[in-house]
């Protein structure tokens, strides 16, 4: 059971001892992250052929330039846009000096294909190309990530990770046909004492919830009107409890598998490298809280708090 969160648990920051919300933990106003603006979708790629280039960057975490490695210059990577049936060539450039291989999470594929580095596929040396091909035999939703075997984690920290659609999933409801929809991509950031993205989680240190790269967007709906919003957890070990003040969400689809009965829940609980599908209603006018509940995965996991994710503004 999930407690009710109130304004003073939004927070960010702060740690938790013993799995209580201790009082020093509540964040002050002014100490709030500030809301990046409207919502903006991931840059998106489609077709049968499709190029990505995996390279060094700068990116700007928490008003500083940091080092990360983008896809096609983007942090978190592109969204790749699928259709069921559709057949995909995709074209990965490593521009790195070390090697990568990208991993198509949850996707059914040839096992050549699956960009797990073996006696099949040895992986993508640095300065070459790889051409994966594969046909996209079921609609979801699905993620890539480095599958480079000893720096995975390191790599996927420092953002080769995005999100994949495969359209399809509104099929069986014609009467949802055209809906808008929100590729929403879940992850954290937190920073080492050097000022390097951390690639585990830190307990004792500040936390950046993002999504799509943004802290708190707003996300614009109209009363009564139903979105179709995909929760893909690109982060490498974080979980995100996500609740919409006052608002249930309808699954449809979670981990690339369309629900075969009705399924309503006040909150989805988004595991690393998990995914839901969920229709949600827009509520009556006004600014609603999308937030993330605390967490403590025990003695030896890791525990953070609260967090408000976005808000959902509702008008027109
Ligand atoms: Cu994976």
């Amino acid at each position: 059971m999930s407690r009710v969160l109130d304004r003073r648990q939004v927070l960010r920051g702060a740690s938790l001892a013993g799995g209580g919300l201790a009082l020093s933990a509540y964040m002050p106003a002014w100490a709030q992250p500030v809301s990046a603006g409207i919502a903006k979708p991931l840059p998106t790629v489609s077709g049968e052929d499709i190029t990505l280039k995996v390279a060094h960057q700068m990116m700007m975490i928490d008003g500083r330039q940091s080092h990360a490695i983008g896809i096609n210059g983007t942090v978190p990577a592109p969204l790749i846009r699928l259709r069921e049936g559709q057949t995909v060539r995709l074209h990965v450039e490593n521009g790195l000096d070390e090697q990568t291989s990208l991993h198509w999470h949850g996707l059914i594929v040839p096992f050549q294909m699956d960009g797990v580095p073996g006696v099949a596929f040895p992986g993508i040396d640095k300065r070459t190309t790889f051409t994966y091909e594969f046909p996209i035999v079921q609609a979801g939703t699905y993620w890539y990530h480095s599958h480079f075997h000893g720096g995975s984690q390191r790599q996927v920290s420092a953002g080769i990770a995005g999100p994949i659609l495969v359209d399809g999933m509104l099929d069986p409801f014609p009467e949802l046909k055209g809906i808008k929809e929100q590729v929403l991509v879940l992850r954290n950031f937190q920073k080492t004492l050097t000022g390097k993205v951390a690639s585990e989680i830190i307990t004792s240190a500040p936390a950046i919830r993002t999504i799509n790269g943004q802290e708190v967007p707003i996300i614009d709906i109209k009363p009564g009107e139903t979105q179709l919003w995909h929760f893909i957890n690109i982060a490498a070990n974080q979980y995100f409890r996500i609740r919409i003040d006052g608002q249930s969400m309808q699954v449809l689809s979670r981990d690339g598998n369309t629900v075969t009965r009705r399924v309503d829940d006040d909150q989805v609980l988004v595991g690393p490298s998990a995914r839901f599908s969920v229709l949600v209603v827009g509520p009556a006018a006004g600014s609603h809280d999308v937030v993330m509940g605390d967490a403590d995965t025990g003695p030896a996991g890791d525990s953070y708090p609260a967090a408000r994710l976005a808000v959902l503004r509702s008008s027109g």
